[in-house]
């Protein structure tokens, strides 16, 4: 007897043999067991598909079994620059963001309280800088996928504490752990924080890790915990000036710079560099531009190769 199948039968098989795996294949059998003709001519095919279903349905629960589940996590960056807290159990990471953002991550007195990757927002000025508090890293455990936003990073924060007498041999821990996990730390912007700096002894530590890692990387004191405004707005601008950026304006011809928006660029950067963050077509077409800013005549033309400075506005002609 023919079995008279149907075009959307015929397409769903197809499918079926396309699949690349079990839930594409679980879902066009689904289709065919659902869009053929049901007579005695097909009967045997129909036995066929419901056999080849609970073979499908058996291996997809297999292996939801024994896969491990394995967590990724992506920050989306916001903000002028992305900065990760580094660092081993209890360093303050998760209290440092609480000082520096409005971020409100758990702060505890015990190691591993923080368990995802928690972004909060610090103002310095007008620059956003985001900053995500990780979970801590150390040799009795490590979640996998913390060196992988370490290394998307901008910069890294990379918190000690100040408070143990252990420091150095934590500062070593992390490095290696980082170093095993292929993060190169001496490619990155590292800046060491002293935290707990209010700790009795924190100031000999603080000169010790100086001295031991002084020449590799800087390193700020800092009290995540202090109640004086003042002395995180030090540790902000302390944290903009080891960024190494500049921040400058552009303006229409004729108009008023919005200074609420700067272009935040690395020391060094171009009036090109500029001019390709706002649009690349001025890659192509910039001429000149017309300057303002500190030990500049007002307005004074500059061509694109000239090396802009702190606070400089610009105007951009093609
Ligand atoms: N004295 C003092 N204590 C601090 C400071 N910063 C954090 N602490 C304390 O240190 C402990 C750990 O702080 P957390 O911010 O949870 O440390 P963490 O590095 O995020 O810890 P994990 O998430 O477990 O890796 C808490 O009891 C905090 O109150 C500080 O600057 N000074
Ligand atoms: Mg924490």
């Amino acid at each position: 007897m023919p079995a008279n199948l149907t075009p959307q039968y015929h397409e769903a098989e197809k499918r079926f043999k396309q699949a690349a795996d079990n839930e594409e294949k679980i879902e066009a059998l689904e289709e065919m067991m659902a869009t053929i003709p049901r007579h005695k001519g097909t009967e045997k095919l129909q036995a066929d598909l419901k056999k080849k279903m609970s073979v499908l349905r058996k291996d997809a629960d297999q292996q939801k079994k024994s896969a491990p589940r394995r967590e990724v996590f992506v920050v989306e960056r916001e903000g002028a620059r992305q900065l990760a807290l580094l660092g081993a159990p209890n360093a303050g990471k998760s209290q440092l963001l609480r000082a520096l953002t409005n971020a409100t991550p758990e702060v505890a007195d015990y190691p591993y309280t923080t368990r995802t990757p928690i972004p909060g927002m610090m103002i310095f000025d007008n620059v956003r800088l985001q900053l995500i508090d990780l979970p801590a890293i150390s040799p009795e455990y490590m979640e996998s996928w913390v060196p992988q936003l370490v290394r998307n990073a901008d910069a890294v924060l990379w918190i000690v504490d100040l408070s143990d007498d252990d420091v150095l041999e934590r500062l070593d821990e992390t490095r290696n752990l980082i170093t095993e996990a292929k993060v190169d730390l001496a490619r990155k912007r590292v800046l060491i924080v002293g935290n707990k700096s209010d700790a009795p002894g924190a100031r000999e530590r603080a000169e010790i890790v100086r001295e031991v890692q002084g020449n590799q990387w800087p390193m700020a004191p800092m009290s995540a915990v202090t109640q004086d405004p003042s002395e995180v707005d030090r540790f902000k601008r302390v944290v903009y000036d080891f960024l190494d950026v500049v921040r400058v304006y552009t303006k229409a011809p004729g108009k008023k710079p919005d200074f609420s928006d700067p272009y935040v660029m690395a020391r060094g950067s171009t009036v090109l560099d500029v001019a390709e963050k706002v649009h690349r077509a001025f890659l192509e077409n910039l001429k000149y531009a017309r300057i303002w800013g500190e030990g500049k005549p007002d307005g004074i033309m500059v061509p694109r190769d000239f090396v802009i400075t702190e606070g400089d506005i610009l105007e951009l002609h093609q």
